[in-house]
């Protein structure tokens, strides 16, 4: 069955006539799509699906999109405008995923249906992965890994933030990414302290702290991973080495506790009390992680507010971090597949 057909099922099984789509992950998702696609999705309960695309997007774009009819705006004209030609009749209730409150009381009006957005029919199938879905994020943590890897290997003194970001951003398109994930963080020494860094002109020193979080984007499925090490120097001799250990061991613990039926903010809770335990827990200032799919954040969210339980079939990362203003930060992230048996661990990047 395709997902056109899967999504089709659960309108008919909550009356809903018509689902419109214009979350890009969603489409994606929906479509089954290997390729980036933008635009308007529209599911009728049955029937034909049909993608509304810019004249723009549509230049290259055949008439149809695994099984999904493509239709192509007129110059000028938009999306909303065209859905009153294209809608299928009968409507009464229509769901959005997402869509502003004026536009949604004014469609509401011009449609004469009852009009819902926000829906999580598409969300909620994304949560759990099927197999086609991990072996692309399986490929995106592999290159990621492998480059990572590479780089690190290869630092050398006096180099900067930016010429490590764009020697991985490069690397990965080269083994069959389409793009880094998101912007590539290379923080080196106390530009480590911001969880969000963006590569500077800073260069690198021994003894300095080196922090890569990258990610890639295989096929439109991404992965994410970070990676703190000490440069030139013995870690055992380091200050940081307290620190490293301390978000090891965090890891660990939230390894431990993420198995399928367990709530994302318990997985949260074990990480932190590590922290706490090094007496470190005030330095951590995010959430210990997020799932991980067409889009690099997309739920489950792993924070202390997440009462969403884990399933078998999720992709989430795990990433405790220790950030001093002004003197560095260590973070510590991998992807995991989230299987009966525990997780496991999508992303191996190694610094040895
Ligand atoms: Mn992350």
């Amino acid at each position: 069955m395709s997902r056109i057909e899967i999504i089709q099922n659960r309108l008919s099984r909550t009356g809903i006539d018509l689902l419109v789509l214009r979350d890009q992950g969603n489409i994606i998702y929906a479509v089954d799509s290997e390729r980036p696609v933008s635009g308007l999705l529209l599911i009728p309960r049955s029937g034909e699906a049909k993608l509304l695309v810019t004249p723009l997007e549509g230049v290259n774009m055949s008439y149809s999109l695994n099984g999904v009819r493509v239709v192509k705006l007129d110059r000028g004209e938009g999306y909303l405008q065209r859905l009153l030609r294209e809608k299928p009749a009968g409507l009464k209730y229509v769901e959005f995923d997402a869509l502003e409150m004026h536009e949604a009381l004014r469609l509401e009006k011009e449609l004469c249906v009852l009009l819902k957005t926000g829906s999580r029919i598409v969300r909620e199938m994304r949560l759990v992965k099927d197999s086609r879905e991990i072996d692309k994020v399986k490929r995106a943590a592999e290159i990621a890994s492998q480059t990572v890897s590479e780089i690190a290997s290869r630092l050398s003194e006096g180099t900067t933030e930016v010429e490590v970001a764009s020697e991985y951003d490069s690397l990965i398109v080269l083994k069959g990414a389409f793009k880094p994930a998101f912007e590539t963080i290379v923080a080196f020494g106390e530009n480590a302290s911001n969880p969000h860094a963006t590569p500077s002109a800073r260069r690198l020193k021994r003894g300095d702290i080196v922090l890569i979080d990258a990610g890639s984007d295989y096929l439109n499925y991404k992965s994410d991973l970070t990676r703190t090490m000490v440069f030139g120097e013995r870690l055992e001799e380091c200050e940081a080495a307290r620190i490293i250990e301390a978000v090891e061991e965090s890891k660990k613990a939230a390894e431990r506790k993420a198995f399928p039926g367990v709530k994302a903010c318990e997985i949260d809770k074990s990480a932190c009390e590590v922290l706490e335990e090094y007496g470190l827990g005030k330095y951590f200032a995010h959430g210990l992680g997020h799932g991980v799919g067409i889009d690099i954040h997309e739920p489950p969210s792993i924070s202390p507010s997440s009462n969403e339980e884990l399933k078998a079939g999720n992709i989430i990362t795990i990433e405790p971090g220790v950030y001093m203003p002004g003197v560095g930060g260590v973070r510590l992230e991998d992807t995991y597949l989230i299987t009966d048996s525990g997780p496991l661990k999508l992303t191996n990047a190694s610094f040895k």
